[in-house]
């Protein structure tokens, strides 16, 4: 395993514990998880995995595979971390998690640490949870501190939202850490109850295909932000905890304008759209779920304002193209967008997406088909 040829070649003994943490895709439930609504993301078939062996002081010393830049010729120096400030870039995904855990009254000292991760670069696939959870797994085994996954994922947020300064919500690091194999992962934001929902794709002659539009607008993480206080804000005004308790969406939007309105209109709707989806899952009905994919992204793109000309065009493209039905998936402004395509459809839709991309002059999207994925796991 290439982790832990680089861990012995690095550190010169052997990692004690090797632990792989999947990314994701939504398949419906977008901007609901920081409002009490519902999720209902899936594992992907890539992930990060990370080596792991403690130390008996405080250091942490970091080796990612993929921050040499591609250069394999190029033996990469570890990072050496003495104390949490100093991690910058990527490392504070990790260095966040030790520093969560101590947070937590956990008594976690210092680890040698090898990241080996193959989600597609900035595809909007949650790399980052998936770099924390791996860790937060390995280290919770190691020290035998018998958390739970939930638990692991909601260290793995705090992890991202007071160390990294990303106010996200729970979904990545719960997709992350609970998912299982051939599932989607129904999950209620406000209890964190959870519910694995089986979803066979392939007997039904149906997949699901990942755009990547291959843009990242750099305006996301400041966007993200400002929706989160439009939607307190919305709530405050409604006299609710969260727009979750939103439950006459007729007389709420009566009380608001402006950006507060279109933001409750979308996320009471898209909290609907989750339920109706599950749903229609647990009927058998799975061929009908395209209208729901499609009615989120127009209330993602309209209401939420979160979309971008990349995404909308994927998604206009790859119905055009025969798709049953697209979105853009996670936070937005670029990433990814998801086709449910009939497999005899896929070529067609691929050529339609990749044709408007051409028209437009724009570089050609990856497709990825999806499989659902397991959950974070023990690889040695
Ligand atoms: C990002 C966040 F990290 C998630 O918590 C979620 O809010 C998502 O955007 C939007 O649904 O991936």
């Amino acid at each position: 395993m290439r982790a832990v040829d680089a861990f012995r070649a690095a550190y010169g003994r052997e990692p004690e514990r090797v632990w792989h943490a999947p990314g994701r895709v939504n398949l419906i439930g977008e901007h609901t998880d920081y409002n009490d609504g519902f999720v209902l993301p899936f594992a992907v078939p890539w992930g990060v995995t990370a080596a792991v062996a403690l130390r008996d002081d405080d250091t942490i010393r970091l080796l990612s595979l993929q921050a040499s830049g591609g250069d394999e010729t190029q033996a990469p120096e570890p990072l050496v971390i003495t104390e949490f400030g100093q991690a910058e870039g990527w490392a504070r995904y990790v260095v966040g998690v030790f520093w969560a855990l101590r947070q937590a009254g956990h008594d976690v000292r210092g680890a040698d640490v090898v990241i080996d991760g193959d989600v597609p670069r900035g595809a909007g696939l949650s790399s980052s949870a998936a770099l924390e959870v791996s860790v937060a797994m390995a280290l919770d085994d190691l020290h035998g501190l018998g958390l739970s996954r939930l638990d692991l994922a909601l260290l793995s947020q705090k992890a991202e939202n007071d160390f990294v300064g990303m106010p996200c919500g729970i979904m990545d690091q719960a997709a992350s850490a609970l998912s299982q194999e051939g599932h989607v992962l129904f999950m209620d934001c406000r209890s964190l109850a959870t519910r694995a929902v089986p979803l066979d794709l392939a007997s039904e002659g149906l997949q699901i295909l990942i755009i990547d539009t291959g843009v990242h607008h750099e305006l996301a993480d400041g966007q993200y932000a400002r929706r989160r206080r439009d939607c307190e804000s919305a709530a405050a005004r409604l006299g609710v905890k969260a727009l979750r308790d939103v439950t006459d969406l007729a007389a709420a939007l009566s009380r608001l304008s402006g950006d507060e309105r279109k933001r409750v209109q979308h996320v009471v709707t898209e909290d609907h759209r989750v339920e109706a989806l599950v749903g229609l899952l647990r009927a058998g009905a799975v061929r009908e779920i395209g209208a729901l994919l499609n009615a989120s992204h127009l209330s993602l793109r309209d209401q939420y304002e979160v979309s971008c000309p990349e995404l909308d065009v994927a998604v206009e493209a790859a119905v055009r193209g025969g798709a049953r039905g697209a979105r853009m998936t996670g936070g937005g402004f670029g990433g990814s967008a998801i086709a449910l395509v009939a497999d005899d459809r896929a070529d067609q839709v691929r050529e339609e997406v990749t044709r408007a991309y051409q028209e437009r002059g724009w570089a050609a999207p990856r497709f990825f088909p999806a499989s659902l994925a397991p959950g974070a796991h023990r690889l040695a």
